[in-house]
């Protein structure tokens, strides 16, 4: 990258990745390059591609479920056209590293609506708690125990009791009970880690 794209890059970013300073900005595109020249991928000048970035989600903050990668994924590709750009990428970890508790309710939301239709529905509960949920040895008949945590999340969640849950829903409930931000599965790094530093913390892995 040329310094001058680079000093343009780092100008408009700091204004719209706004959790960010110039240098962990400047940082962070620095990253981005590093790991497309280290991926060798052909779409190397528009970005990520999601085997990229799952990687990445993967080494840098120890994610491991493909079902919320993916969705991850999807939340960061703001144009949806299957690429994470420079842009999207710091644009992303502003809100995943470091946003606010409305950014992140917001994120979060996005993230467990896997088909984007504006609510996390009981199917949705249930494929996202199973796939969580079964990587620990469990005892009886699993499905039934994923049905009773379904239900006892609407029980919680669904204030205006129409079987699903909409992103008033989810706000409210999570306003009230913070713990409930990732009800549905990790998919925010540990605050406590990652909070403090950028440089440090995503950078400190691949330099
Ligand atoms: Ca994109
Ligand atoms: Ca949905």
């Amino acid at each position: 990258m040329s310094k001058k794209r680079l000093q343009q890059l780092v100008e408009s970013l700091s204004r719209s990745a706004k959790h960010f300073n110039r240098d962990e900005v400047e940082c962070l595109i620095r990253l981005f390059d590093t790991l497309m020249s280290a991926s060798h991928s052909r779409f190397a000048a528009v970005g990520f591609d999601r085997n990229v970035f799952r990687d990445t989600l993967h080494r840098a903050f120890g994610m491991t479920d493909d079902v919320l990668m993916d969705r991850v994924f999807r939340t960061f590709d703001r144009d949806n056209d299957n690429f994470i750009s420079v842009m999207e990428w710091v644009e992303g970890l502003s809100v995943f590293l470091r946003g606010t508790l409305e950014e992140r309710i917001k994120y979060c939301f996005e993230v467990y609506d896997l088909n984007g239709d504006g609510y996390i529905s009981r199917e949705e509960m249930f494929q996202m708690l199973k796939n969580s949920l079964l990587k620990q040895p469990s005892e009886e008949d699993p499905d039934e125990g994923i049905k009773d945590l379904v239900d006892i999340a609407l029980k919680k969640m669904d204030h205006d009791h129409d079987g699903k849950l909409s992103f008033a829903d989810f706000e409210e409930a999570v306003k009230n009970e913070n713990l409930l931000l990732e009800a549905f599965g990790p998919c925010l790094p540990d605050v406590k880690v990652h909070q403090p530093s950028v440089k440090k913390d995503v950078s400190s892995y691949y330099f």
